[in-house]
Formats: structure tokens, sequence, C-alpha cells
């Protein structure tokens, strides 16, 4: 049985992981209007893996005799700068989902939850595994500059993503 505060908490990151999918599924939506369909079908996987997120803490809550309880979700935005600085912000964004989950860690501690404890080490080390991916990304788009062959070549570079390779690889190691 979950306490009120572990599943609140949680109902607020199932939330968090929707509003994530929902933002990466918008950025995957400006780079099909921009013909970039590698960068379009890297976050579409995004997307989709932030679905499993939240789906992953929705089993967890009803698996421990919880209730789930849905929010509105933000509308993400639309409309960006550049593909580079959407990049940035799915790096931002990463960061912040991090400092939530460490909070949802370190509420599970202050609880003495041991099974939030299990389930939420997943999402910690998952955590590392998204911002190296974004930090990459970044740092290569940072090389190539407003270089089109460049970004043409990392269009192709994260066309290559597998859902199979998510959370290992990121950008894509084919
Ligand atoms: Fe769910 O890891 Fe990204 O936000």
């Amino acid at each position: 049985m979950l306490t009120d505060r572990i599943q609140d908490a949680i109902n607020r990151q199932i939330n968090n992981e929707l509003y994530s999918a929902h933002l990466y599924l918008s950025m995957s939506a400006y780079f099909e209007a921009l013909d970039l369909n590698g960068f379009a079908h890297w976050m579409r996987l995004q997307f989709e893996e932030e679905t499993a997120h939240a789906m992953k803490l929705f089993d967890y809550v009803n698996d421990r005799d919880g209730r789930v309880v849905l929010h509105a979700i933000d509308q993400p935005p639309i409309e960006f700068e550049s593909p580079h600085s959407v990049m940035r912000s799915a790096l931002e964004h990463e960061r912040l989902i991090t400092s939530m989950i460490n909070d949802l860690y370190a509420l599970a501690v202050a609880e003495r939850d041991y099974p939030s404890h299990v389930l939420l080490e997943w999402f910690v080390s998952e955590q590392v595994e998204e911002e190296k991916a974004l930090n990459e990304i970044v740092a290569h788009m940072d090389l190539i500059g407003n270089d089109g062959t460049g970004l043409l070549i990392m269009d192709q570079r994260l066309g290559d993503r597998t859902a199979d390779a998510d959370a290992e690889a990121g950008e894509g190691e084919a």
C-alpha cells in the first residue's frame, strides 16, 4: 500500500512524463515541418519512450493497490528558434525531469518505501542516459554551428536511432 504522499507524488510524475511525451511530439512536428525527418524520427521515439515511462509509473501505482489520478496536460511550445534551440530545450527539460525524479527518490527514502526505491532506481539511471544522449547531440550541434551540410549529416544519424537502442545510445550508434 502506498502512502498518500508517495501516491500523490507519483501521480504528479505520471503527468510530468506525459507532458514530456507531449513536448517531444511537438518537437517532432516542428522537425517534420522543416523536412528534417531524422530529427523528427528521433523525437518521435522520444515521445514513445516518455509514454512508456508514464505507463511504468501508472502500472506501479495500480500494482501497489493505489489509485491513479490524471491531471490536465499543458500545451507544449509549438514554435522554436532553430533545430539547435530545440535540442538545447530538450536537454534543459531532461535536467528538470532529473531533479523531479531525485525529489521523488528522496521522498521514497524519507517514507522508507523500499518498493518505490527499487522502481525509482530505474528512473535515476534512465535520467543519466537521457541527459547523456542529449548532451552529446547538443555538443555536436555546437560544433557544426550554422553549417547546413553538418545539419543534414546529423539528421541522417538521428534517423538511425532504433527503439531498442534508446536507453543505451540515445543518438543511435548505428
Ligand atoms: Fe522520462 O525521461 Fe525524459 O523526461
